[in-house]
């Protein structure tokens, strides 16, 4: 239970931090996320609940400040769950409360009903990291009044937790980070780079002899998006000898995601700034402001700068190929008496906006498919139901998972793994069009079934279905964004210009009902 000195400590702190008049955060798909200036109430408000969080789970907690891929006068924050997962949806709630009152209320209320230990002997622990955003110092000043060792007031004094700021990194990177420190491994950014060097050894000695040069071309260059990704990756090369990376983009000069990133790769299909014609033929790759998102690309030759794309669909079917084989190698080898009960469940997760011929690739390989709607933390919960759960959004999220139970298993058959490297083909997938539309009010659209139908506001999704039943193969949706005030509209048809052409015809339709009539 909260004592009186921890009621006023926690009232006077929060007084600080009032939230901002007349603007509404809530937590979306990806954390919070506005524009920098309003964003310290809730930055503070976060840093409690992820105090309590930790005491709840006894467990290490991550907090990023980043807004991923938004301009860079925007920020936000990302909770990094001590499974690695994100902020579990429960926990969602009391960032929003109006005043300091109410929010002592609600933390009473949600301290009792979570039986949260106030006094036990883990005091919480919040490993802090930020991306590369001018804003990110200050609003790291605000989580941190959580922190025992900052200053004397804030909520250190009800809960002690300690916060640990461990740098300008990238998401994945306190992910990892947080996932470390709760199994005891050392957590500094140098372990991190050892890690991935010696697993991507580990892949590359799969190779057959004499065979590499064949399948692995290792010219790549890379664009950082002029954030944290460019910078870390710029160390992180140094020790993979097997590659020649070229990093563009790192941040020394120009903005950040500004003409450049996985998400203006992916959106606009075209090259990002620093890359052109010399680089037609070579291997291109494109991380985001956080360095979550990876999409690779080919400059096409004479094409005013586009590009041939591998978003997460494409590579989503090349690992679901690879892995789908190794488990018949595995399963051919099994020994009918230890293994007969064990039948490994795979599962592919993706969201409705994924491309439909990447869907059908999957059935045809026989894999159990999912849908959830947009937002890592709906896949990767969904996702952690199998013993390998394989998610990947078209937009370069993409993760593997392997559950524990699956790694025990594998363990003594990792010799009978194939060691042939194939060269794998590309398959063939349908034309698509992102477009998207400024609105009024984005909290108008309200869907169902997985993002694919509109059921607010009425007589939208009848439109949509009009325009859509003109196309060939046509296929069309549209959502609400999780981070802009904008709806994006998905379109995909058997050419690109019918692609093209059905998502500016439903982008005129979301304008008439919801815009400002300005969507050309
Ligand atoms: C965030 C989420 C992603 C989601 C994306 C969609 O990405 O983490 O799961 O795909 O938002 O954004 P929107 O709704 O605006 O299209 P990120 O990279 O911005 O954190």
């Amino acid at each position: 239970r909260m004592n009186e000195e921890q009621r006023s400590i926690l009232l006077e702190a929060s007084s600080h931090f009032p939230p901002p008049q007349g603007a509404k955060l809530s937590y979306e798909m990806a954390g919070f996320r506005a524009d920098a200036s309003i964003l310290r109430s809730t930055v503070f408000r976060v840093g409690i609940l992820v105090a309590l969080r930790s005491l709840k789970t006894q467990s290490v907690i991550g907090l990023m400040i980043t807004a991923s891929h938004n301009k860079v006068s925007d920020n936000g924050v990302k909770v990094a769950d001590p499974s690695g997962r994100m902020l579990t949806q429960e926990w969602e709630p009391f960032t929003d409360a109006p005043d300091p009152h109410h929010l002592l209320q609600l933390i009473v209320e949600f301290v009792n009903k979570e039986n949260i230990p106030l006094e036990g002997t883990w005091r919480g622990e919040v490993l802090l990291a930020r991306d590369t955003r001018p804003s990110g110092e200050s609003l790291l000043e605000a989580a941190k009044l959580l922190a025992r060792d900052t200053r004397p007031t804030g909520i250190s004094s009800i809960v002690g937790a300690s916060a640990i700021f461990m740098g300008v990194l990238t998401t994945p990177q306190l992910h990892w980070m947080v996932r470390a420190k709760n199994k005891g491994i050392k957590t500094s950014e140098l372990e991190y780079f050892e890690q991935l060097s010696s697993s991507f050894r580990c892949l590359v000695d799969l190779i057959p002899q004499g065979s590499s040069s064949k399948y692995v071309n290792n010219k790549l260059l890379v664009d950082g998006a002029n954030g944290v990704g460019g910078e870390m990756l710029e160390v992180l090369k140094k020790s993979l000898i097997d590659l020649d990376i070229e990093t563009r983009n790192s941040g020394e000069e120009g903005v950040l995601n500004e003409g450049v990133g996985a998400d203006y790769v992916q959106k606009e299909k075209v090259v990002p700034c620093g890359f052109g014609p010399p680089d037609v033929g070579t291997r291109c790759a494109s991380l985001d402001g956080d360095a979550d998102r990876l999409v690779y690309f080919r400059v096409l030759s004479n094409s005013d700068g586009r590009i041939n794309l591998v978003d997460g669909d494409k590579m989503l079917s090349l690992f679901a190929l690879f892995i789908n084989e190794q488990l018949s190698i595995l399963n051919e080898a099994k020994d009918e008496n230890v293994d007969k009960d064990n039948k490994t469940r795979v599962g592919v997760v993706q969201t409705a906006y994924a491309n439909g011929a990447s869907t059908d690739f999957l059935k045809q390989l026989g894999i159990e498919e999912v849908f959830t709607p947009t937002g890592v933390k709906y896949l990767h919960e969904k996702a952690a139901e199998y013993d390998i759960g394989i998610y990947f959004e078209a937009n370069g999220h993409e993760t593997v998972l392997f559950s524990e139970n699956f790694l025990c298993w594998l363990e003594g058959r990792i010799s009978e793994l194939s060691s042939t490297t194939k060269g794998y083909f590309i398959y063939s997938f349908n034309s698509y069009f992102l477009d998207w539309v400024k609105v009024v009010d984005r909290t108008a659209v309200v869907t169902a079934n997985a993002e694919t139908v509109v059921v607010r506001p009425l007589g939208v999704q009848e439109a949509i279905n009009a325009e859509t039943a003109k196309y060939d193969r046509g296929r069309c949706f549209i959502r609400p964004s999780g981070t802009e005030d904008v709806i994006r509209v998905y379109a995909e048809a058997s050419t690109q210009e019918a692609a093209e052409s059905l998502a500016s015809s439903v982008a005129r339709l979301v304008d008439q009902f919801l815009g400002f009539g300005s969507h050309r």
